[in-house]
């Protein structure tokens, strides 16, 4: 296993469309591991290939106390959406920003699993907040583009600052 660099806002490359996964193989369950050992080395909640600079459609999340139930999603789709809740999110590729961000309560997800099966997840509160935040990783979108013009160029400002310190 090994430790993946995440890419930081605002790197364009984190504005990448992800490719559906073709085949569920031993080079895709590489990637998941390390993927993994990423997250949990943060420490996430959730890691989207894109931030990673893999542009495939897949994602990994873990919202347990004990994290050891890895949920992985492969070519997920949001297949019904309903209500509202906010929600304080944060971004492993938006260090130390937190902000709220209304999404909605429940969603319904398809995705393969890692053994490539198709299966169906009625998700609420923070596991919906987070499938709904890592798809749109796959789609080329950060949390902070929910946020006003304002706030949005703050945070640009200070991560390019922090960078620049490095
Ligand atoms: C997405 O985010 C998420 O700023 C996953 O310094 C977050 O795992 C969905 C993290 C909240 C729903 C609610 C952020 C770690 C981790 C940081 C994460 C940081 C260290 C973020
Ligand atoms: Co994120």
């Amino acid at each position: 296993m090994a430790i993946l660099d995440i890419l930081n806002y605002p790197d364009p490359r984190l504005h990448t469309v992800a490719k559906p996964v073709k085949e569920v193989d031993a080079a895709l369950h590489r990637l998941i591991d390390d993927m993994a050992e990423t997250m949990y080395a943060a420490p996430g909640i959730g890691l989207a290939a894109t931030q990673v600079n893999r542009h495939i459609q897949l994602l990994i999340i873990d919202t347990s106390e004990t994290k050891d139930q890895l949920q992985v999603f492969i070519n997920p789709r949001i297949t019904s959406k309903d209500g509202e809740q906010e929600y304080e999110e944060g971004c492993l590729s938006v260090p130390g920003v937190y902000e709220n961000v209304t999404r909605a309560e429940k969603v319904t997800v398809e995705a393969l699993d890692e053994t490539g099966k198709l299966f169906t997840l009625e998700a609420h509160g923070l596991l919906s907040v987070c499938i709904q935040h890592e798809i749109d990783h796959l789609l080329g979108k950060v949390f902070v583009e929910y946020l006003s013009p304002l706030k949005r160029s703050r945070i640009k400002n200070k991560m390019l600052k922090h960078h620049r310190a490095i």
